[in-house]
């Protein structure tokens, strides 16, 4: 009886669930659905490396918490500054198509939030699906701002891989026990480099290989035969990370929030600002032995850099109980050694979009309208007469674009240029081409200064763009993660020395190129990527090494409205937009 009423149901129920469903999927086609989020920026004591510190944090959590939507929802985020500092926050990687004032940089798009007062960030997420992350972005606040945004498919839309048992977000940061914002204000007075820090860690915790670290150690329980997918985010202040897990394949499924055509690898490479989406099985049967998964430095330059390495565990499951691991060995994924550009340059060949019939990918641009060669590098300015400088012979150290150090406006560029009051705030004589070509990978000039302005770029509304990035050996080679806002852009090209311009762009890859918003330009080499300008406002472009940036490693793209209207034209400011 039981059975056959069970029966009953089971017929009765599963054609209404599908009715139901259908339903929903049509009814979500008509309906925005919006996620509000209530972010406290608070101080919050840390303990970590036995050091407690008081850190700025969202609503006392650190790393900060997850924003989790849907491709297509809209984000309300409520953010009020309950702390000295002034502060902005930034969804890295968000589109923000149109809704500039809501993209975050201070000084750039909007002016900072003061102590005591609330901004509320609303924006829509369009055609992106996958693992973004959200950072304050002003000074070097991020360090303990940040959190990960994990956006999934639209309602009954699926992954282009099978399911995963469980999705799990690792957050890479840098823990150091001396105060941030002193490090850089000391190290932009003296002139001299920043200190490092004292570890990286994994959601906020060093691992096993730090002092007093046992207990502050990421556990990944995983059940043998299951698949997971981890979000990797690298939200380090200073530096390319290596991640792996000891004798487990990571197949790589996405990256910042673009899919790409899976591949398999034992360890991956993420410059700060790039989000990573890998796939790996747990092995059928509870292994005899317990696998470490490691985080540690890709550094290229001269410059001084935290060799430490962070350490998780996995830890199996076996009919619901934790396998006793204190008896186990310990086995040790190899990551490469911390200047391997050989790894680097064989990973970012692997990376392509993925673009299938079931899941196309944007294609990049096969004609381009405006063309731009950028040197990206550090420079050496003179000392301020009277004060003594700790950069080589008494220089501070410097960083540009094109020669260019920017300085950062008192007042919001986008501002600045919707109210046409640009006078005094920028000027549009961005330099298109390096103002004084040089060998760039080869000797460098005598004169290393660099020009401190504050100039942008100008671009008509749709203008198809061609940017070609080049380090330059001043000082030293360095790989700069460049982070673009407001857009992606495909990496169509790559290589090392000199970019040549009637040779290299034979090879560019205009099929399948991997679309991104963050791009490590190789140590001594170059990358080539192009853009379509659809999004009229103010979009800042830097690295993200936080010393480059803070020594002017950035600059910004003003894209007009087109001539479509409304649906081509940048927003009105919100009511709410913090004043200056
Ligand atoms: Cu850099």
């Amino acid at each position: 009886m039981i059975l056959a009423m069970q029966t009953f149901y089971g017929r009765l129920v599963l054609p209404l669930l599908a009715l139901w469903f259908t339903v929903q999927f049509v009814s979500a086609k008509h309906t925005v659905i919006t996620r509000r989020y209530k972010f406290n920026v608070q101080m919050t004591n840390v303990t970590r490396l036995c050091t407690t510190k008081a850190l700025l944090t969202v609503n006392g959590q650190y790393p900060g918490p997850p924003i989790v939507a849907r491709e297509g929802d809209r984000v309300v985020v409520n953010v009020t500054n309950n702390v000295q500092n002034n502060v902005s926050i930034h969804w890295h990687g968000i589109r923000q198509l149109r809704s500039g004032w809501a993209d975050g940089p201070a000084y750039v798009t909007q002016c900072p939030i003061q102590t005591g007062q609330s901004y509320v960030y609303k924006f829509i997420i369009k055609r992106q699906r996958g693992t973004l992350w959200w950072h304050a972005h002003i000074s070097w606040l991020r360090a303990s701002l940040h959190g990960p945004i994990i956006i999934y498919p639209k309602k009954n839309a699926s992954y282009p891989f099978p399911r995963p048992h469980q999705e799990v977000p690792i957050v890479f940061g840098e823990w150091g026990n001396a105060d941030t914002e002193t490090v850089i204000n000391q190290a932009l007075q003296s002139g001299a480099q920043a200190n490092v820090s004292d570890a990286y860690t994994m959601n906020g915790l060093p691992g096993l290989m730090y002092n007093c670290s046992a207990n502050d150690t990421f556990r990944l329980k995983v059940i043998p035969g299951k698949t997971y997918l981890l979000r990797l985010v690298n939200a380090a202040l200073n530096s390319d990370l290596f991640f792996g897990i000891a004798n487990h394949t990571l197949t790589v499924v996405e990256a910042d929030a673009v899919y790409v055509k899976p591949f398999q690898t034992n360890i991956i490479l993420i410059t700060p600002g790039q989000t990573t989406n890998v796939l790996f099985t747990a092995m059928s049967q509870p292994p005899n032995a317990t696998f470490l998964i490691l985080a540690g430095p890709f550094a290229t330059g001269t410059a001084a850099f935290d060799n430490s390495t962070s350490a998780g565990v996995l830890e199996y499951v076996a009919n619901g109980t934790p396998v006793n691991t204190s008896s186990l060995p310990m086995m040790k994924p190899t990551l490469p050694a911390p200047n391997d550009t050989c790894f680097r340059s064989q990973f970012s060949q692997k990376m392509r979009s993925l673009g299938n019939p079931n899941f196309p990918a944007a294609s990049a641009p096969q004609k381009v309208d405006k063309q731009f060669l950028f040197t990206v590098g550090l420079g050496l300015n003179p000392c301020p007469q009277g004060q003594t400088c700790q950069g080589p012979n008494n220089t501070k150290f410097a960083a540009s674009i094109n020669n260019i150090s920017f300085i950062q406006p008192t007042t919001a560029l986008l501002q600045a240029y919707y109210f046409n009051q640009s006078n005094g705030v920028y000027n549009t004589t961005f330099p298109d081409n390096p103002p004084f070509p040089f060998n760039y990978t080869g000797t460098p000039p005598n004169n290393t200064r660099t020009l401190n302005d504050t100039r942008v770029e100008l671009l008509p509304f749709n203008t198809t763009v061609q940017l070609v990035l080049q380090d330059t050996s001043i000082v030293t080679f360095e790989s700069h993660p460049l982070h673009l806002h407001g857009f992606n852009f495909f990496i169509v090209g790559q290589g090392m020395g000199n970019y040549n311009a009637s040779t290299d762009p034979a090879n560019f890859n205009l099929v399948d190129p991997p679309e991104r918003n963050t791009v490590g330009v190789p140590s001594g080499g170059w990358a080539a990527l192009r853009f379509l300008a659809d999004n009229p406002g103010v979009w800042f472009m830097h690295c993200h090494l936080e010393p480059h940036t803070s020594w002017g490693l950035k600059m910004a793209w003003v894209v007009l409205n087109g001539n479509g209207g409304r649906s081509q034209s940048l927003l009105p400011p919100p009511k709410d937009l913090p004043p200056c």
